[in-house]
C-alpha cells in the first residue's frame, strides 16, 4: 500500500495481496544452522539420544544460570511441565486459573482429573485481577495458577501474598516470560515453581519443549522422578510417574536458541518498535506497551481495537490482514470458559468474566520476530491505516461482501 492507495486497494475487496509470502505470528527462529548440526553429529556420534543427556543437561544448566534458579528440569513441552508441577507439588481438587490464556493452562489440569476455576484478568495488563481470582477460591482450591502473559509479569508479590494467606500453592504459568524480568529479578524463581514452554513458535525453541524451574530442591527431585516414570533406580520406582523427557535433538536445538537469544530480543524489539511507532497515531489502535526498568522478550505485538474509534471491528480488521497474506491471530480468543469442555460445562453457570471477554472481541497479535523485517511491519501498518481511514464504509461493504466470509474461513484453519 501507498499513501495514494484506495479502498478498493484491499485484497479482502478483489485488490492483490500486499505479500506474496506469508507473515506468520510464530514463525520460529532456526538459529545457526552449523552449530545446530554440529551438536546433532554429536549426539548421534554418542548414541545417547534422550533420558538426561549431555545436551539436556546443559541446556537446564544455562537457563539456571541464565535465570539466577536453583534448578531447570526440562520437559517435552510445556504442557508436560505444568502437568509435571501439579502432580509433584501433590496438587488436587480444584485450580484457579484466568480464563484468558492458552487453552493448554487449563486442559493440564484438567488431564489430571483436576477442575480449573476460571477468573477475570485486569484489562490494562492482561494479567491475572488478583481480586477476582480469591474470590474463585472455594473449599476444593488446592492452588492458583497465574500466567505472565505476553511476557509481561503478573503480579507475583500479590499472588505470592494470596497463596501464603490461603495456604496453598502458587504456580506460574511462564510459556511467554523467558527472559522477563519482574522489579529487577528473572522470571523463573517465583512461586512454586514456574513452568516455560519452548514450542517452535516461542522465541527460544527446541522444537518442542519446556522446562519447569525452582528454588525448591525437593520439589526439584520430585519433578525429575515425575518426568521419567517415577524412576529412582533401574529397578524402583518412587511414585507414579509419566514420560515427559526432553531428547536430545530438542536439547540441541535449545541450546542454539540460547546463543541467538540476545540478538532474536534486539530484532523482536526492533519489530515492535516498528509498529508501535506507525499504529499509536492511528485512532482506537492500543499497542500493549513493554514499559519500565524490566526486560522484555517483545515475543508478542498485541493490539487492542476499538471499534467505536476505528470504525472496524477486530474480525473485520482480521479478515482484511488475513487477505493479504498477514497471519495475525486473535490470540486467546473466545477465553477457556468458552471452550469445551468448560463451555458446557458452565452453560448453567453464572460465570461473569467480562474483562475477558471484551479482551476476546477486541485483540489482534500482529506477525513479529526476526522475519518481519521493518519495511514488512511498516506494509502492515499501511494496510490497517488504510482500513481504519475508511473504517465504516470498509466494514458496511465487508457485511454485504461473500470473499470476507471466505477469507475468515481461512482464518480457522491451519
Ligand atoms: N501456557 C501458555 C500461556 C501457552 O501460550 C502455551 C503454548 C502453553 C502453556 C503450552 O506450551 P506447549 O505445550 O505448547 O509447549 C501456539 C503454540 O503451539 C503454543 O505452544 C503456544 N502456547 C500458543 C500461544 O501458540 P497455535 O495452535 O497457535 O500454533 P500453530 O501451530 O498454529 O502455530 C502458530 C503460527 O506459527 C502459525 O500461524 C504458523 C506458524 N508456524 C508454526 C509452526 C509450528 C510456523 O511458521 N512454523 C512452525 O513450525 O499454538
Amino acid at each position: 500500500m501507498t499513501s495514494g492507495s484506495r479502498l478498493d486497494d484491499l485484497a479482502v475487496l478483489g485488490g492483490a495481496p500486499e505479500f506474496t509470502e506469508v507473515l506468520h505470528v510464530g514463525r520460529p527462529n532456526v538459529g545457526d544452522r552449523r552449530a545446530l548440526f554440529e551438536r546433532l553429529e554429536q549426539v548421534l556420534d554418542r548414541r545417547w539420544l534422550t533420558n538426561d543427556g549431555p545436551q539436556v543437561r546443559e541446556f537446564e544448566a544455562r537457563i539456571q544460570d541464565l535465570l539466577g534458579v536453583r534448578h531447570c528440569v526440562a520437559t517435552s513441552s510445556g504442557t508436560a511441565g505444568i502437568q509435571v508441577a501439579v502432580r509433584a507439588l501433590g496438587i488436587t481438587g480444584e485450580v484457579v486459573v484466568p480464563s484468558w490464556t492458552f487453552v493448554a493452562t487449563a486442559h493440564a489440569l484438567r488431564w489430571l482429573n483436576i477442575d480449573p476455576v476460571f477468573c477475570d484478568v485486569a484489562p490494562d495488563t492482561h494479567n491475572v485481577d488478583v481480586a477476582s481470582m480469591e474470590a474463585a477460591i472455594g473449599s476444593r482450591v488446592s492452588a492458583i495458577l497465574a500466567v505472565h502473559l505476553w511476557g509481561r509479569p503478573a503480579p507475583i508479590v500479590a499472588l505470592e501474598e494470596l497463596a501464603a494467606r490461603r495456604g496453598i500453592h502458587l504456580i506460574l504459568d511462564a510459556a511467554h516470560a523467558f527472559g522477563c524480568s519482574y522489579r529487577g529479578r528473572m522470571v523463573g524463581g517465583f512461586g512454586d515453581a514456574e513452568v516455560f514452554s519452548f514450542h517452535a513458535t516461542k522465541f527460544v525453541n527446541s522444537v518442542e519443549g519446556g522446562a519447569v524451574t525452582t528454588n525448591d530442591d525437593a520439589l526439584a527431585d520430585e519433578l525429575r522422578l515425575a518426568r521419567n516414570f517415577g524412576f529412582t533406580d533401574y529397578d524402583a520406582t518412587g511414585a507414579v510417574g509419566t514420560n515427559a523427557k526432553m531428547n536430545e535433538f530438542s536439547a540441541a536445538m535449545g541450546n542454539t536458541s540460547l546463543d541467538g537469544l540476545t540478538s532474536v530480543v534486539a530484532e523482536n524489539r526492533r519489530c515492535h518498535e516498528d509498529y508501535r511507532g506507525a499504529l499509536s497515531a492511528l485512532p482506537g489502535l492500543r499497542v500493549l506497551e513493554y514499559a519500565g526498568n524490566e526486560s522484555f522478550n517483545f515475543q508478542y505485538t498485541v493490539v487492542e481495537v476499538d471499534p467505536a474509534a476505528t470504525g472496524i471491528s477486530r474480525d473485520d480488521l482480521y479478515a482484511v490482514l488475513w487477505a493479504e497474506n498477514v497471519r495475525a491471530r486473535r490470540y486467546f480468543r473466545p477465553g477457556c470458559h468458552r471452550l469445551e469442555p468448560y463451555r458446557s460445562e458452565l452453560a448453567h453457570a453464572a460465570v461473569m468474566l467480562p474483562n475477558t471477554e471484551h479482551l476476546s472481541d477486541t485483540v489482534l497479535c500482529l506477525p513479529t520476530g526476526p522475519s518481519v523485517t521493518t519495511d514488512a511491519a511498516r506494509r502492515v501498518c499501511a494496510v490497517i491505516e488504510l482500513a481504519i481511514a475508511h473504517g465504516p464504509e470498509l466494514s458496511d461493504r465487508l457485511t454485504h461482501d461473500a470473499s470476507r466470509m471466505a477469507s475468515l474461513a481461512v482464518g480457522t484453519q491451519r
